[in-house]
């Protein structure tokens, strides 16, 4: 699995107020919008304990820091506590925290200690990209493709499958493929007849997924996938609207979830 760099964190309210105005430009909401109508709620006092955790290839550079920044940013009131791990989360209790945000190499969390929800930041951030990239303003076509249906990837396709969307999917891994078509009746994308949309959910780890040939003037693409699934160049000459961001989105997901 890959794991965040602190470059990738660097500016990151920077990078949320960009994400933010891209994202109004896209669907008439802003984030917190989204969120709301997604999942129907809204933040009533939470108290967010996020605390370091060392297991495994240990602190990220900038994580929690971040999380507190994207936490205050989203309006919560919000902590990072001074020891890490085991400790780390009895501090955040005794302190007052109702919601834990935590995560290790595998496992990014939310839990709210309150109502007991807890939510894992993959399918989190599928659902919340691939209910942006649903949202698309600018066209009325039901067809949207999805391309990587991985741990993210594949909540969102449901997602979409479940708002009623034509979901085309695409995965180099064919057994993946292969179980997106039979559970959620995707349609595989048939790479021989290449058609172009309007509409992109990309969740992959890799660069350059989404080739030329299926892109269109004005398209949108909504990914959480690292590094971006399309050129510089190809954004530039398709004028893609492109909602990408590295932890604010996903994790406004969980926190949502769980109220
Ligand atoms: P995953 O490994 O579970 O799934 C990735 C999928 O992409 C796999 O099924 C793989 O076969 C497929 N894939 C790889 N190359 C491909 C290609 N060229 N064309 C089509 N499919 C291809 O990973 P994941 O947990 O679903 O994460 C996906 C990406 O999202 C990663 O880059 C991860 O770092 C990123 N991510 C970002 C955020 C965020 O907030 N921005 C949150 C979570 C994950
Ligand atoms: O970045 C990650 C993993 N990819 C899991 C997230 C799922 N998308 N984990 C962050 C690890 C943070 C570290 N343990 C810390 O600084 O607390």
């Amino acid at each position: 699995m890959a794991l965040l760099t602190p470059d990738d964190l660097r500016d990151i309210n920077k990078q949320l107020q960009e994400a933010d105005s891209i994202v109004r430009r896209v669907t008439g909401l802003d984030i917190k919008g989204i969120c709301k109508t997604l999942y129907g709620t809204s933040p009533n006092s939470e108290k967010i304990g996020i605390v370091p955790v060392t297991a495994g290839n240990g602190i990220i550079k900038n994580f929690s820091a971040s999380l507190h920044a994207i936490t205050q940013y989203f309006g919560f009131d919000s902590f990072v506590t001074d020891m890490s791990d085991v400790s780390g989360y009895y501090e955040a209790v005794q302190s007052g925290a109702n919601i834990i945000l935590m995560a290790d190499d595998h496992t990014f969390l939310a839990h709210n200690l309150k109502n007991g929800k807890i939510a894992n930041n993959q399918p989190s951030t599928g659902i919340i990209y691939a209910e942006i990239a649903s949202r698309n303003q600018k066209t009325d076509s039901k067809d949207v493709l999805v391309v990587g249906l991985g741990k993210v990837g594949f909540p969102g396709a449901a997602h979409l499958v479940h708002k009623g969307f034509r979901v085309y999917g695409y995965d180099t891994d064919r057994t993946l493929l292969e179980q997106a078509v039979s559970s959620l009746g995707i349609i595989p994308l048939d790479i021989e007849s290449p058609k172009r949309f309007s509409t992109f959910f990309e969740a992959t780890p890799c660069a350059n997924t989404i080739p030329e040939t299926l892109l269109s003037e004005n398209c949108v693409l909504s990914t959480p996938g690292i590094p971006c699934a399309i050129s510089e160049e190809l954004r530039l000459k398709y004028n893609v609207q492109l909602v990408m961001e590295h932890l604010g989105i996903g994790t406004a997901s969980m926190l949502y979830s769980v109220m």
